[in-house]
Order: structure tokens, then C-alpha cells, then sequence
């Protein structure tokens, strides 16, 4: 006679209740997919080598998204490109030879001011900014604000090929930036229990300018 049968239906439930605890304990926060806000521009409009500066909002998974994107070309007439592509679910940046970018994606904010996401962050470990490709070096910065802005936490980071030597140029990158590598001053304690604002920033890290690449999510992993 099977000993274990007497037991197998507590042997499921409490598997289950395994999964379940495993499950929860792995949940994701999806900041951003991309595939709300479409929203397209080519910089510089009049192809003189200036800076341009433009702005959007929409809303997110991950609440109220504003974007800036800047360029300075170094060559007159070359441009760059962003393209927040709702079908596809991506944020593409393109950048024509020696074109340096600026890509700034705030959750939290709007035009008219501030729309505080009040997320409590104390129980996750990490941003995870998936890139469905990326060429050259990008410099990567993340600002969280807490409390209505009397906290703040930040992190400079840098992403390309070369960390990622590993995976072909058409294949997914995956940055992980963890919360505890984060830098809060003294003056400005951050509160991981009621983060209201999240600023991503993405500029050119290299020398030669001309970054191509494309988000495809960001989220947090809690822990
Ligand atoms: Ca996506
Ligand atoms: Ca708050
Ligand atoms: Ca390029």
C-alpha cells in the first residue's frame, strides 16, 4: 500500500501554498511597457545644431509619465529620433553620427505639477530597465523622490554592449540597478515606504555620440 496516499491531498495544498508565498514574494511592479502615450519626435526641427527641448504626458501602468527628449548635433543637419511606440510596446531612441541625446521619463509628475505615485517600495531590490537592444555606451541615471520631495535617493549608472558582451546586437539587454546601491544624502533621507516620484535619465556615454536602442520595460522586482 502507497504510505503517501493518506497524505497527498495536504501534500498539494501545501505545495500550492508554497507557490503561492513564492509567487507573491517574486512580484514585479511594471513601472512603464510603453504601450500607452505614443508619441514621436525628430530633433532638431529646422536642422540648425542647437539644442531642442520638447515634453509630453501621458498616463502609465506606473502613474502620470512626462517626457523631455534634447539633442545637440555636432554635425549640422543630423538629428535625433524618439519614438514611443504603442503597437510595438517600445521607446525607440535613434541618433544620426555624432548626435548626443537626452531622454528624461518622469513617473510622478505632469504639466501642471506634481501627481505623487505614494508606492511603497520598502520590500523590492530592484530596477530592472529591459532594452530590447542598445548599441553604444548610455549613461543611465535614476532619481527616486519620497515624501512630497523631502526624500531622495539616486544612482548613476552606465549600460552597453560591452558589459553584455554575451548576447547579439539584435538580442535584449537587461540593466538591474538595486536599490541598495542607491546614494540618499544626509540632508534628504529617502523613505523607500512612499516614493512619489521616479526620474529616469539616458544620455549618450560615449564619445562619438549616435546611440541606438530601444526600452521595453521598466519595472521593479519586490524583493
Ligand atoms: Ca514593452
Ligand atoms: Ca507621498
Ligand atoms: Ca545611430
Amino acid at each position: 500500500m502507497n504510505t503517501l496516499y493518506p497524505f497527498f491531498p495536504q501534500f498539494i495544498i501545501g505545495l500550492l501554498a508554497i507557490l503561492s508565498i513564492t509567487e507573491n514574494s517574486m512580484a514585479t511592479i511594471v513601472v512603464d511597457d510603453f504601450t500607452s502615450g505614443n508619441y514621436i519626435e525628430t530633433l532638431p526641427a529646422s536642422g540648425v545644431s542647437s539644442v531642442k527641448h520638447v515634453e509630453s504626458e501621458t498616463n502609465t501602468p506606473g502613474g502620470f509619465r512626462k517626457t523631455h527628449f534634447s539633442s545637440i548635433p555636432l554635425l549640422a543637419g543630423n538629428k535625433s529620433f524618439l519614438n514611443i511606440n504603442t503597437i510595438a510596446g517600445l521607446a525607440s531612441v535613434s541618433n544620426d553620427f555624432r548626435v548626443n541625446h537626452r531622454l528624461e521619463i518622469i513617473y510622478g509628475a505632469n504639466n501642471v505639477g506634481q501627481a505623487p505615485l505614494n508606492r511603497d517600495l520598502s520590500a523590492c531590490s530592484k530596477f530592472n530597465i529591459q532594452f530590447s537592444t542598445i548599441d553604444l555606451g548610455l549613461n543611465v541615471n535614476i532619481t527616486v523622490f519620497s515624501g512630497g520631495g523631502t526624500g531622495r535617493a539616486s544612482i548613476a549608472t552606465d549600460v552597453n554592449r560591452d558589459t553584455h558582451p554575451d548576447v547579439g546586437l539584435n538580442s535584449p539587454v537587461l540593466l538591474e540597478v538595486f536599490l541598495t546601491d542607491f546614494y540618499s544624502p544626509p540632508s534628504l533621507p529617502v523613505n523607500w515606504n512612499d516614493i512619489d516620484v521616479m526620474s529616469f535619465i539616458l544620455q549618450t556615454g560615449n564619445a562619438t555620440g549616435g546611440n541606438d536602442y530601444a526600452i521595453d520595460e521598466i519595472s521593479i522586482a519586490c524583493p
